[in-house]
Protein backbone atom coordinates (compact mmCIF):
# COMPACT_ATOMS: atom_id res chain seq x y z
CA UNK A 1 0.00 0.00 0.00
CA UNK A 2 2.84 2.22 -0.51
CA UNK A 3 3.92 1.30 2.94
CA UNK A 4 7.36 0.45 3.59
CA UNK A 5 9.91 -0.03 7.24
CA UNK A 6 13.17 1.56 6.46
CA UNK A 7 15.15 4.46 6.71
CA UNK A 8 13.30 7.47 4.76
CA UNK A 9 15.12 8.98 1.96
CA UNK A 10 15.66 12.57 3.68
CA UNK A 11 14.11 15.40 1.62
CA UNK A 12 17.02 18.41 1.34
CA UNK A 13 16.20 22.13 2.49
CA UNK A 14 18.46 24.90 3.46
CA UNK A 15 18.37 26.06 6.67
CA UNK A 16 16.05 29.13 6.67
CA UNK A 17 14.70 28.94 10.46
CA UNK A 18 14.75 32.11 10.98
CA UNK A 19 12.99 33.69 8.13
CA UNK A 20 10.17 31.23 8.28
CA UNK A 21 10.10 31.46 11.79
CA UNK A 22 8.59 35.12 11.84
CA UNK A 23 5.52 33.52 10.36
CA UNK A 24 5.15 29.90 11.77
CA UNK A 25 5.01 29.13 15.33
CA UNK A 26 7.80 26.52 14.42
CA UNK A 27 7.94 25.90 18.06
CA UNK A 28 4.43 24.66 18.04
CA UNK A 29 4.33 22.68 15.43
CA UNK A 30 7.98 20.56 17.17
CA UNK A 31 5.80 20.56 20.49
CA UNK A 32 2.41 19.11 18.95
CA UNK A 33 3.91 17.07 16.14
CA UNK A 34 5.41 14.93 19.40
CA UNK A 35 2.02 14.45 20.63
CA UNK A 36 1.33 12.90 17.20
CA UNK A 37 4.61 10.66 16.78
CA UNK A 38 5.68 8.75 13.67
CA UNK A 39 6.02 5.28 14.16
CA UNK A 40 9.74 4.50 13.83
CA UNK A 41 10.92 3.58 10.54
CA UNK A 42 7.53 3.86 9.19
CA UNK A 43 7.61 5.24 5.05
CA UNK A 44 4.71 6.31 3.19
CA UNK A 45 3.77 7.07 0.05
CA UNK A 46 0.94 9.49 -1.05
CA UNK A 47 -0.29 7.04 -3.42
CA UNK A 48 -3.06 7.29 -6.27
CA UNK A 49 -5.82 7.83 -3.66
CA UNK A 50 -3.18 9.39 -1.13
CA UNK A 51 -1.95 7.80 2.19
CA UNK A 52 -3.56 4.57 2.66
CA UNK A 53 -2.63 1.91 5.51
CA UNK A 54 -4.09 0.34 8.52
CA UNK A 55 -5.30 3.61 10.79
CA UNK A 56 -2.96 2.51 13.88
CA UNK A 57 -0.45 4.06 11.29
CA UNK A 58 -1.61 7.32 10.40
CA UNK A 59 -1.53 9.56 12.85
CA UNK A 60 1.56 11.31 12.13
CA UNK A 61 0.03 11.88 9.10
CA UNK A 62 -2.85 13.23 9.60
CA UNK A 63 -1.37 15.89 11.93
CA UNK A 64 1.18 16.83 8.62
CA UNK A 65 -1.48 16.97 6.21
CA UNK A 66 -3.26 19.15 8.31
CA UNK A 67 0.00 21.21 8.44
CA UNK A 68 0.87 21.03 4.42
CA UNK A 69 -3.00 21.86 3.64
CA UNK A 70 -2.18 25.07 5.05
CA UNK A 71 0.63 25.81 3.43
CA UNK A 72 -1.39 24.89 0.01
CA UNK A 73 -4.04 27.13 1.08
CA UNK A 74 -1.64 29.93 1.89
CA UNK A 75 -0.65 29.32 -1.36
CA UNK A 76 -2.95 28.81 -3.36
CA UNK A 77 -4.94 31.98 -1.73
CA UNK A 78 -7.66 29.30 -1.53
CA UNK A 79 -9.30 26.34 0.30
CA UNK A 80 -8.43 23.43 0.32
CA UNK A 81 -9.74 20.24 1.36
CA UNK A 82 -8.75 17.10 3.37
CA UNK A 83 -10.79 14.06 3.32
CA UNK A 84 -10.38 11.08 6.00
CA UNK A 85 -11.25 8.04 4.30
CA UNK A 86 -9.86 4.74 2.88
CA UNK A 87 -12.58 4.08 0.53
CA UNK A 88 -13.01 0.43 -0.44
CA UNK A 89 -10.45 -0.86 1.84
CA UNK A 90 -11.02 -2.98 4.89
CA UNK A 91 -12.71 -1.32 8.12
CA UNK A 92 -9.08 -1.36 10.32
CA UNK A 93 -7.54 0.82 7.19
CA UNK A 94 -7.94 4.57 6.74
CA UNK A 95 -6.60 7.19 4.68
CA UNK A 96 -5.82 10.89 4.10
CA UNK A 97 -6.30 13.09 0.85
CA UNK A 98 -6.37 16.60 -0.25
CA UNK A 99 -8.57 17.94 -2.11
CA UNK A 100 -7.19 21.25 -4.20
CA UNK A 101 -8.99 24.38 -5.60
CA UNK A 102 -11.05 23.33 -8.17
CA UNK A 103 -12.10 20.28 -6.33
CA UNK A 104 -9.12 18.79 -8.17
CA UNK A 105 -6.79 16.04 -6.80
CA UNK A 106 -3.39 17.37 -5.44
CA UNK A 107 -0.87 18.55 -7.62
CA UNK A 108 1.86 15.79 -8.66
CA UNK A 109 4.86 18.23 -7.08
CA UNK A 110 2.45 18.32 -3.89
CA UNK A 111 2.13 14.76 -3.97
CA UNK A 112 5.83 14.81 -3.29
CA UNK A 113 5.66 17.36 -0.84
CA UNK A 114 3.42 15.06 0.83
CA UNK A 115 5.37 12.56 0.85
CA UNK A 116 8.23 14.00 2.41
CA UNK A 117 6.44 15.30 5.20
CA UNK A 118 4.73 12.33 6.23
CA UNK A 119 8.05 10.38 5.91
CA UNK A 120 10.48 13.00 8.05
CA UNK A 121 11.76 12.17 10.91
CA UNK A 122 10.23 14.36 14.07
CA UNK A 123 13.82 16.46 14.38
CA UNK A 124 13.53 17.47 10.18
CA UNK A 125 9.86 18.73 10.36
CA UNK A 126 10.39 22.13 10.59
CA UNK A 127 13.41 22.03 7.72
CA UNK A 128 10.34 20.33 5.11
CA UNK A 129 8.01 22.73 6.40
CA UNK A 130 10.31 25.59 5.09
CA UNK A 131 11.78 23.90 2.55
CA UNK A 132 8.53 23.44 0.63
CA UNK A 133 7.15 26.90 1.80
CA UNK A 134 10.36 27.97 -0.36
CA UNK A 135 10.23 25.67 -3.26
CA UNK A 136 6.40 26.73 -3.68
CA UNK A 137 6.82 30.17 -3.01
CA UNK A 138 4.51 30.23 -0.02
CA UNK A 139 3.34 33.49 1.25
CA UNK A 140 3.25 32.47 5.26
CA UNK A 141 1.56 35.37 5.76
CA UNK A 142 -1.09 34.56 4.00
CA UNK A 143 -4.89 33.49 4.96
CA UNK A 144 -5.63 29.72 5.23
CA UNK A 145 -8.50 27.89 5.15
CA UNK A 146 -8.78 24.29 5.42
CA UNK A 147 -12.42 21.80 5.17
CA UNK A 148 -12.64 18.39 6.70
CA UNK A 149 -14.64 15.22 5.79
CA UNK A 150 -14.28 11.55 6.99
CA UNK A 151 -16.30 8.68 6.89
CA UNK A 152 -17.92 6.21 8.83
CA UNK A 153 -14.91 4.54 10.10
CA UNK A 154 -14.33 4.24 13.79
CA UNK A 155 -10.63 5.58 13.66
CA UNK A 156 -12.09 8.09 11.27
CA UNK A 157 -12.97 11.01 13.64
CA UNK A 158 -10.18 10.81 15.76
CA UNK A 159 -8.09 11.07 12.62
CA UNK A 160 -9.66 13.74 11.77
CA UNK A 161 -8.82 15.68 14.75
CA UNK A 162 -5.24 15.26 14.69
CA UNK A 163 -6.15 16.91 10.75
CA UNK A 164 -7.60 20.03 12.64
CA UNK A 165 -5.02 19.55 15.04
CA UNK A 166 -1.89 20.26 12.58
CA UNK A 167 -4.04 23.02 10.33
CA UNK A 168 -4.34 25.41 14.03
CA UNK A 169 -1.04 24.63 15.03
CA UNK A 170 0.17 26.26 11.54
CA UNK A 171 -2.32 29.52 12.26
CA UNK A 172 -5.38 28.13 9.91
CA UNK A 173 -8.96 28.36 10.16
CA UNK A 174 -11.04 25.06 9.32
CA UNK A 175 -14.90 23.99 9.00
CA UNK A 176 -15.32 20.65 10.32
CA UNK A 177 -18.00 18.87 7.71
CA UNK A 178 -17.78 15.96 10.09
CA UNK A 179 -19.52 12.43 8.40
CA UNK A 180 -19.13 13.57 4.26
CA UNK A 181 -19.02 11.53 1.57
CA UNK A 182 -15.69 11.64 -0.62
CA UNK A 183 -17.75 13.55 -3.36
CA UNK A 184 -19.50 15.70 -1.52
CA UNK A 185 -15.84 17.16 -0.44
CA UNK A 186 -14.65 17.71 -3.47
CA UNK A 187 -17.96 19.12 -3.95
CA UNK A 188 -17.55 21.86 -0.59
CA UNK A 189 -14.13 23.08 -1.84
CA UNK A 190 -15.35 23.07 -5.55
CA UNK A 191 -18.08 25.66 -4.30
CA UNK A 192 -16.34 27.50 -2.10
CA UNK A 193 -13.51 28.61 -4.24
CA UNK A 194 -15.77 30.06 -6.92
CA UNK A 195 -18.07 32.16 -4.64
CA UNK A 196 -20.89 30.32 -4.18
CA UNK A 197 -21.58 29.93 -8.08
CA UNK A 198 -20.93 26.34 -8.62
CA UNK A 199 -23.42 25.53 -5.42
CA UNK A 200 -24.04 26.40 -1.89
CA UNK A 201 -21.08 24.64 0.07
CA UNK A 202 -23.49 23.10 2.50
CA UNK A 203 -24.82 19.29 2.69
CA UNK A 204 -27.86 21.23 2.21
CA UNK A 205 -26.77 22.90 -0.65
CA UNK A 206 -25.67 20.03 -2.97
CA UNK A 207 -29.15 18.03 -2.14
CA UNK A 208 -30.88 21.06 -3.34
CA UNK A 209 -29.10 21.73 -6.48
CA UNK A 210 -28.52 18.00 -7.30
CA UNK A 211 -32.71 16.75 -6.73
CA UNK A 212 -34.00 20.01 -8.34
CA UNK A 213 -31.85 18.65 -11.63
CA UNK A 214 -32.86 15.62 -11.63
CA UNK A 215 -37.12 16.21 -10.91
CA UNK A 216 -36.85 19.19 -13.75
CA UNK A 217 -35.14 16.37 -15.96
CA UNK A 218 -37.55 13.33 -14.77
CA UNK A 219 -40.34 15.37 -15.30
CA UNK A 220 -40.19 15.33 -18.85
CA UNK A 221 -40.13 11.92 -19.32
CA UNK A 222 -43.03 10.63 -20.81
CA UNK A 223 -43.64 6.98 -18.61
CA UNK A 224 -44.59 8.55 -14.88
CA UNK A 225 -47.55 7.74 -12.19
CA UNK A 226 -47.55 3.93 -12.99
CA UNK A 227 -44.14 3.33 -13.64
CA UNK A 228 -43.12 4.87 -10.42
CA UNK A 229 -39.38 4.27 -10.42
CA UNK A 230 -37.41 2.40 -7.61
CA UNK A 231 -34.00 1.34 -7.45
CA UNK A 232 -32.03 -1.09 -4.79
CA UNK A 233 -29.00 0.39 -3.16
CA UNK A 234 -26.08 -1.26 -1.54
CA UNK A 235 -24.30 1.21 0.31
CA UNK A 236 -21.40 -0.79 1.40
CA UNK A 237 -21.96 -0.23 5.12
CA UNK A 238 -20.57 2.81 4.69
CA UNK A 239 -21.51 6.80 4.48
CA UNK A 240 -23.22 6.76 1.45
CA UNK A 241 -26.15 5.32 3.35
CA UNK A 242 -25.98 8.20 5.73
CA UNK A 243 -26.13 10.79 3.20
CA UNK A 244 -28.54 9.26 0.96
CA UNK A 245 -30.77 8.77 3.96
CA UNK A 246 -30.50 12.45 4.72
CA UNK A 247 -30.78 13.48 0.90
CA UNK A 248 -33.56 11.04 -0.46
CA UNK A 249 -36.80 13.20 0.18
CA UNK A 250 -35.63 15.68 -1.75
CA UNK A 251 -35.75 13.40 -4.52
CA UNK A 252 -38.44 11.07 -4.03
CA UNK A 253 -41.01 12.03 -6.44
CA UNK A 254 -38.70 11.25 -9.09
CA UNK A 255 -37.46 8.45 -7.51
CA UNK A 256 -37.80 5.81 -4.56
CA UNK A 257 -34.78 4.24 -3.10
CA UNK A 258 -34.81 1.38 -1.10
CA UNK A 259 -31.25 1.12 1.16
CA UNK A 260 -29.23 -2.19 1.73
CA UNK A 261 -25.96 -2.64 3.67
CA UNK A 262 -27.16 0.36 5.37
CA UNK A 263 -24.42 0.30 8.57
CA UNK A 264 -27.16 -0.48 11.31
CA UNK A 265 -25.61 -4.37 11.19
CA UNK A 266 -22.51 -5.00 9.13
CA UNK A 267 -19.21 -4.36 8.70
CA UNK A 268 -18.16 -1.66 5.65
CA UNK A 269 -17.09 -2.78 2.46
CA UNK A 270 -17.44 -7.00 3.80
CA UNK A 271 -18.96 -8.75 1.16
CA UNK A 272 -20.51 -5.68 -0.15
CA UNK A 273 -20.05 -2.26 -2.41
CA UNK A 274 -19.04 -1.82 -5.75
CA UNK A 275 -15.43 -2.95 -5.17
CA UNK A 276 -16.77 -6.42 -4.11
CA UNK A 277 -19.78 -6.84 -6.60
CA UNK A 278 -17.21 -5.71 -9.50
CA UNK A 279 -14.05 -7.78 -8.46
CA UNK A 280 -16.42 -10.71 -7.53
CA UNK A 281 -18.63 -10.59 -10.43
CA UNK A 282 -21.43 -11.24 -7.89
CA UNK A 283 -24.53 -9.43 -5.94
CA UNK A 284 -23.30 -8.28 -2.44
CA UNK A 285 -24.58 -10.37 1.01
CA UNK A 286 -27.82 -8.83 2.54
CA UNK A 287 -29.11 -7.55 -0.66
CA UNK A 288 -32.81 -9.23 -1.40
CA UNK A 289 -32.55 -9.49 -5.26
CA UNK A 290 -35.87 -10.31 -7.48
CA UNK A 291 -35.23 -10.76 -11.13
CA UNK A 292 -34.91 -8.31 -13.07
CA UNK A 293 -34.59 -5.47 -10.65
CA UNK A 294 -32.30 -2.73 -10.98
CA UNK A 295 -29.75 -2.93 -8.15
CA UNK A 296 -26.53 -0.40 -7.43
CA UNK A 297 -23.67 -0.60 -5.20
CA UNK A 298 -21.80 2.14 -4.02
CA UNK A 299 -18.42 1.69 -2.47
CA UNK A 300 -16.92 2.74 1.19
CA UNK A 301 -16.65 6.53 0.41
CA UNK A 302 -19.66 6.75 -2.23
CA UNK A 303 -17.41 7.78 -5.13
CA UNK A 304 -17.76 4.47 -7.03
CA UNK A 305 -21.34 3.01 -8.31
CA UNK A 306 -21.77 -0.36 -10.47
CA UNK A 307 -25.69 -1.39 -11.27
CA UNK A 308 -26.71 -5.22 -11.50
CA UNK A 309 -29.56 -7.37 -11.90
CA UNK A 310 -30.44 -10.80 -12.01
CA UNK A 311 -32.12 -12.01 -15.33
CA UNK A 312 -35.12 -14.85 -15.18
CA UNK A 313 -32.98 -17.47 -15.33
CA UNK A 314 -30.59 -16.31 -12.18
CA UNK A 315 -27.71 -15.41 -14.09
CA UNK A 316 -25.96 -12.26 -12.51
CA UNK A 317 -25.54 -9.40 -14.91
CA UNK A 318 -22.96 -6.75 -13.74
CA UNK A 319 -23.61 -3.22 -15.71
CA UNK A 320 -19.81 -1.64 -14.81
CA UNK A 321 -18.36 2.00 -15.21
CA UNK A 322 -17.58 1.16 -18.77
CA UNK A 323 -21.62 0.55 -19.66
CA UNK A 324 -22.01 3.74 -17.71
CA UNK A 325 -19.97 5.96 -19.54
CA UNK A 326 -21.63 4.41 -22.76
CA UNK A 327 -25.14 5.17 -21.00
CA UNK A 328 -24.43 9.06 -20.29
CA UNK A 329 -22.31 9.90 -23.60
CA UNK A 330 -24.43 8.34 -26.17
CA UNK A 331 -27.32 10.34 -24.78
CA UNK A 332 -24.91 13.61 -24.46
CA UNK A 333 -24.37 13.10 -27.96
CA UNK A 334 -28.25 12.88 -28.89
CA UNK A 335 -28.53 15.73 -26.97
CA UNK A 336 -26.38 17.91 -28.62
CA UNK A 337 -27.66 16.64 -32.15
CA UNK A 338 -30.60 17.72 -31.00
CA UNK A 339 -29.32 21.51 -30.44
CA UNK A 340 -27.14 21.21 -33.55
CA UNK A 341 -24.09 22.72 -31.65
CA UNK A 342 -20.66 20.79 -32.93
CA UNK A 343 -19.25 20.36 -29.52
CA UNK A 344 -16.76 18.27 -29.10
CA UNK A 345 -17.60 15.16 -26.86
CA UNK A 346 -14.46 12.54 -25.57
CA UNK A 347 -14.79 9.77 -23.50
CA UNK A 348 -11.79 8.87 -21.54
CA UNK A 349 -11.25 5.37 -20.15
CA UNK A 350 -8.16 3.11 -18.61
CA UNK A 351 -6.72 -0.06 -19.49
CA UNK A 352 -9.29 -1.81 -17.58
CA UNK A 353 -11.82 -0.70 -19.60
CA UNK A 354 -13.62 -3.77 -21.55
CA UNK A 355 -13.10 -4.43 -25.36
CA UNK A 356 -15.90 -4.19 -26.33
CA UNK A 357 -17.21 -0.76 -24.62
CA UNK A 358 -14.07 0.35 -26.72
CA UNK A 359 -15.13 -0.73 -29.94
CA UNK A 360 -18.82 0.07 -29.22
CA UNK A 361 -17.58 3.61 -28.67
CA UNK A 362 -15.77 4.00 -31.51
CA UNK A 363 -17.52 2.29 -34.03
CA UNK A 364 -21.30 2.70 -33.31
CA UNK A 365 -21.63 5.94 -31.42
CA UNK A 366 -18.50 7.41 -33.78
CA UNK A 367 -17.29 8.75 -30.04
CA UNK A 368 -13.38 9.40 -29.83
CA UNK A 369 -12.46 7.43 -26.87
CA UNK A 370 -9.25 8.02 -25.43
CA UNK A 371 -7.30 5.94 -22.62
CA UNK A 372 -5.12 7.16 -19.55
CA UNK A 373 -3.33 5.88 -16.29
CA UNK A 374 -5.33 4.02 -14.00
CA UNK A 375 -6.33 7.00 -11.22
CA UNK A 376 -8.81 9.37 -11.31
CA UNK A 377 -6.25 12.19 -11.58
CA UNK A 378 -5.11 11.32 -15.09
CA UNK A 379 -8.96 10.81 -16.24
CA UNK A 380 -9.92 14.01 -15.06
CA UNK A 381 -7.20 16.04 -16.41
CA UNK A 382 -7.63 14.29 -19.99
CA UNK A 383 -11.04 14.53 -20.16
CA UNK A 384 -10.54 18.43 -19.12
CA UNK A 385 -9.40 18.81 -23.10
CA UNK A 386 -12.94 18.31 -24.49
CA UNK A 387 -16.23 20.67 -24.26
CA UNK A 388 -17.73 17.58 -22.71
CA UNK A 389 -15.50 14.98 -21.35
CA UNK A 390 -16.93 11.93 -20.00
CA UNK A 391 -14.94 10.01 -18.17
CA UNK A 392 -15.00 6.67 -16.29
CA UNK A 393 -12.90 3.60 -14.92
CA UNK A 394 -14.27 0.04 -15.11
CA UNK A 395 -15.04 0.10 -11.62
CA UNK A 396 -17.42 2.68 -11.78
CA UNK A 397 -15.83 5.66 -11.03
CA UNK A 398 -16.38 8.93 -13.50
CA UNK A 399 -18.19 11.68 -14.00
CA UNK A 400 -18.81 14.30 -17.06
CA UNK A 401 -16.68 17.18 -17.14
CA UNK A 402 -18.46 20.75 -19.33
CA UNK A 403 -16.01 23.32 -20.08
CA UNK A 404 -17.12 26.66 -19.35
CA UNK A 405 -18.19 27.45 -23.10
CA UNK A 406 -20.40 24.94 -23.36
CA UNK A 407 -21.65 25.89 -19.80
CA UNK A 408 -22.27 29.61 -21.13
CA UNK A 409 -23.43 28.41 -24.94
CA UNK A 410 -26.20 26.09 -23.66
CA UNK A 411 -27.46 29.03 -20.78
CA UNK A 412 -28.08 30.77 -23.69
CA UNK A 413 -29.24 28.35 -25.96
CA UNK A 414 -31.68 27.47 -23.45
CA UNK A 415 -33.59 31.01 -23.66
CA UNK A 416 -33.36 31.36 -27.36
CA UNK A 417 -33.73 28.31 -29.48
CA UNK A 418 -37.05 27.05 -30.57
CA UNK A 419 -39.57 24.98 -28.84
CA UNK A 420 -37.41 21.82 -29.38
CA UNK A 421 -34.24 22.71 -29.71
CA UNK A 422 -34.72 24.83 -26.17
CA UNK A 423 -35.67 21.67 -24.33
CA UNK A 424 -32.83 19.99 -25.36
CA UNK A 425 -30.82 22.60 -24.39
CA UNK A 426 -32.85 23.08 -20.79
CA UNK A 427 -32.08 19.02 -20.58
CA UNK A 428 -28.26 19.35 -20.95
CA UNK A 429 -28.50 22.72 -18.59
CA UNK A 430 -30.09 20.13 -15.78
CA UNK A 431 -27.55 17.11 -17.10
CA UNK A 432 -25.02 19.53 -16.48
CA UNK A 433 -26.16 20.32 -12.84
CA UNK A 434 -26.62 17.25 -11.94
CA UNK A 435 -23.10 15.91 -12.34
CA UNK A 436 -20.64 16.49 -10.16
CA UNK A 437 -17.99 17.95 -11.96
CA UNK A 438 -15.47 17.96 -9.33
CA UNK A 439 -15.37 13.97 -8.65
CA UNK A 440 -16.56 10.80 -9.65
CA UNK A 441 -19.65 10.40 -7.57
CA UNK A 442 -22.05 7.37 -7.00
CA UNK A 443 -25.18 9.51 -5.70
CA UNK A 444 -24.81 12.40 -8.44
CA UNK A 445 -24.25 9.35 -10.64
CA UNK A 446 -26.53 7.16 -10.03
CA UNK A 447 -29.38 10.02 -10.24
CA UNK A 448 -27.90 10.67 -13.85
CA UNK A 449 -28.06 6.87 -14.88
CA UNK A 450 -32.18 6.85 -13.19
CA UNK A 451 -32.72 10.32 -15.34
CA UNK A 452 -31.62 9.07 -18.62
CA UNK A 453 -33.34 5.46 -18.22
CA UNK A 454 -36.16 7.16 -17.18
CA UNK A 455 -36.15 10.02 -20.23
CA UNK A 456 -35.50 6.87 -22.56
CA UNK A 457 -37.83 4.04 -21.36
CA UNK A 458 -35.00 1.96 -20.72
CA UNK A 459 -34.99 -0.96 -18.50
CA UNK A 460 -31.55 -2.26 -17.23
CA UNK A 461 -31.53 -5.09 -19.05
CA UNK A 462 -32.31 -3.21 -22.66
CA UNK A 463 -29.02 -0.63 -21.39
CA UNK A 464 -26.97 -3.78 -20.65
CA UNK A 465 -28.03 -5.43 -24.18
CA UNK A 466 -26.21 -2.32 -25.73
CA UNK A 467 -23.28 -4.61 -26.09
CA UNK A 468 -22.00 -7.46 -24.64
CA UNK A 469 -19.28 -7.63 -22.38
CA UNK A 470 -15.96 -9.62 -23.62
CA UNK A 471 -15.62 -12.07 -20.72
CA UNK A 472 -12.47 -11.32 -18.70
CA UNK A 473 -10.35 -11.75 -15.28
CA UNK A 474 -8.01 -10.24 -13.21
CA UNK A 475 -5.44 -11.79 -11.17
CA UNK A 476 -3.10 -11.01 -8.51
CA UNK A 477 0.66 -11.60 -8.21
CA UNK A 478 2.77 -11.22 -5.54
CA UNK A 479 6.53 -10.12 -6.32
CA UNK A 480 9.25 -9.13 -3.77
CA UNK A 481 9.47 -5.56 -5.44
CA UNK A 482 6.83 -4.94 -7.47
CA UNK A 483 8.32 -1.30 -8.92
CA UNK A 484 10.59 -3.75 -11.23
CA UNK A 485 7.66 -3.39 -13.61
CA UNK A 486 7.36 -0.45 -15.77
CA UNK A 487 4.67 0.16 -18.41
CA UNK A 488 4.09 2.39 -21.25
CA UNK A 489 1.45 3.46 -23.77
CA UNK A 490 -1.20 4.28 -20.67
CA UNK A 491 -0.63 0.62 -18.61
CA UNK A 492 -1.08 -1.50 -21.91
CA UNK A 493 2.46 -2.89 -22.05
CA UNK A 494 5.19 -3.19 -19.99
CA UNK A 495 8.96 -1.79 -20.51
CA UNK A 496 10.65 -3.44 -17.86
CA UNK A 497 11.51 -6.45 -17.09
CA UNK A 498 12.81 -7.40 -19.91
CA UNK A 499 10.93 -10.22 -22.02
CA UNK A 500 7.77 -9.47 -20.00
CA UNK A 501 6.07 -7.86 -23.11
CA UNK A 502 7.35 -10.13 -25.30
CA UNK A 503 6.23 -13.63 -23.40
CA UNK A 504 2.19 -11.40 -22.63
CA UNK A 505 2.63 -10.84 -26.71
CA UNK A 506 3.49 -14.74 -27.52
CA UNK A 507 0.43 -16.10 -24.63
CA UNK A 508 -2.05 -13.47 -26.07
CA UNK A 509 -1.75 -14.21 -29.86
CA UNK A 510 -2.80 -18.32 -28.75
CA UNK A 511 -6.44 -16.72 -27.76
CA UNK A 512 -9.41 -14.84 -29.85
CA UNK A 513 -10.15 -11.39 -29.70
CA UNK A 514 -7.99 -11.51 -26.42
CA UNK A 515 -5.98 -8.78 -24.25
CA UNK A 516 -3.41 -8.50 -21.56
CA UNK A 517 -1.76 -6.39 -19.62
CA UNK A 518 0.27 -5.49 -16.09
CA UNK A 519 0.72 -3.11 -14.13
CA UNK A 520 2.19 -2.70 -9.98
CA UNK A 521 -0.84 -1.91 -7.98
CA UNK A 522 -0.42 1.55 -6.69
CA UNK A 523 -2.84 1.08 -3.63
CA UNK A 524 -1.27 -2.56 -3.25
CA UNK A 525 1.75 -4.57 -2.64
CA UNK A 526 0.90 -6.71 -5.61
CA UNK A 527 1.14 -6.81 -9.54
CA UNK A 528 -2.51 -6.91 -10.99
CA UNK A 529 -3.23 -8.79 -13.89
CA UNK A 530 -6.04 -8.24 -16.41
CA UNK A 531 -7.23 -10.55 -19.67
CA UNK A 532 -9.89 -10.95 -21.71
CA UNK A 533 -10.75 -13.16 -24.52
CA UNK A 534 -13.96 -14.94 -26.57
CA UNK A 535 -14.74 -16.87 -23.76
CA UNK A 536 -14.48 -17.11 -19.64
CA UNK A 537 -12.73 -20.20 -19.74
CA UNK A 538 -10.05 -18.76 -22.76
CA UNK A 539 -9.71 -15.41 -20.53
CA UNK A 540 -8.96 -17.23 -16.94
CA UNK A 541 -6.37 -19.20 -18.82
CA UNK A 542 -4.73 -16.25 -20.32
CA UNK A 543 -4.96 -14.54 -17.24
CA UNK A 544 -3.28 -17.81 -15.10
CA UNK A 545 -0.72 -18.09 -18.02
CA UNK A 546 0.29 -14.43 -17.76
CA UNK A 547 0.51 -14.67 -14.21
CA UNK A 548 2.79 -17.17 -14.30
CA UNK A 549 4.71 -15.00 -16.63
CA UNK A 550 5.20 -12.18 -13.95
CA UNK A 551 5.65 -14.49 -11.37
CA UNK A 552 8.85 -16.04 -13.37
CA UNK A 553 10.33 -12.64 -14.38
CA UNK A 554 9.28 -10.72 -12.19
CA UNK A 555 10.20 -11.82 -9.30
CA UNK A 556 7.71 -13.75 -7.30
CA UNK A 557 7.39 -14.98 -4.48
CA UNK A 558 5.51 -17.17 -2.33
CA UNK A 559 3.18 -20.17 -4.08
CA UNK A 560 3.36 -20.06 -7.77
CA UNK A 561 -0.25 -18.54 -8.80
CA UNK A 562 -2.63 -21.51 -8.96
CA UNK A 563 -5.07 -22.04 -12.15
CA UNK A 564 -7.90 -21.55 -9.51
CA UNK A 565 -11.26 -21.37 -11.87
C1 LIG B 1 -7.51 4.23 -6.41
C2 LIG B 1 -8.00 5.20 -7.42
C3 LIG B 1 -8.87 4.50 -8.45
C4 LIG B 1 -8.10 3.37 -9.08
C5 LIG B 1 -7.54 2.46 -8.03
C6 LIG B 1 -6.59 1.49 -8.66
C7 LIG B 1 -8.59 7.51 -7.07
C8 LIG B 1 -9.44 8.46 -6.31
N1 LIG B 1 -8.79 6.24 -6.79
O1 LIG B 1 -8.57 3.69 -5.67
O2 LIG B 1 -9.21 5.44 -9.41
O3 LIG B 1 -8.92 2.63 -9.92
O4 LIG B 1 -6.82 3.21 -7.08
O5 LIG B 1 -6.00 0.71 -7.67
O6 LIG B 1 -7.76 7.89 -7.88
P1 LIG B 1 -4.75 -0.18 -7.98
O7 LIG B 1 -3.64 0.73 -8.42
O8 LIG B 1 -4.49 -0.89 -6.73
O9 LIG B 1 -5.15 -1.11 -9.09
MG1 LIG C 1 -13.95 5.23 -3.18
Amino acid sequence: WGMRWGQSDFCPGADNTHWAGSYMDLGAVTKHSASHAKPNGLILQYGTAGFRTKAEHLDHVMFRMGLLAVLRSKQTKSTIGVMVTASHNPEEDNGVKLVDPLGEMLAPSWEEHATCLANAEEQDIQRVLIDISKKEAVNLQQDAFVVIGRDTRPSSEKLSQSVIDGVTVLGGQFHDYGLLTTPQLHYMVYCRNTSGRYGKATTEGYYQKLSKAFLELTKQASCSGDEYRSLKVDCANGIGALKLREMEHYFSQGLSVQLFNDGTKGKLNHLCGADFVKSHQKPPQGMEMKSNERCCSFDGDADRIVYYYHDADGHFHLVDGDKIATLISSFLKELLLEIGESLNIGVVQTAYANGSSTRYLEEVMKVPVYCTKTGVKHLHHKAQEFDIGVYFEANGHGTALFSTTVEMKIKQLAEELEDKKRKAAKMLENVIDLFNQAAGDAISDMLVIEAILALKGLTVQQWDALYADLPNRQLKVKVADRRVISTTDAERQAVTPPGLQEAINDLVKKYKLSRAFVRPSGTEDVVRVYAEADSQENADSLAHEVSLAVFQLAGGIGERPQPCF
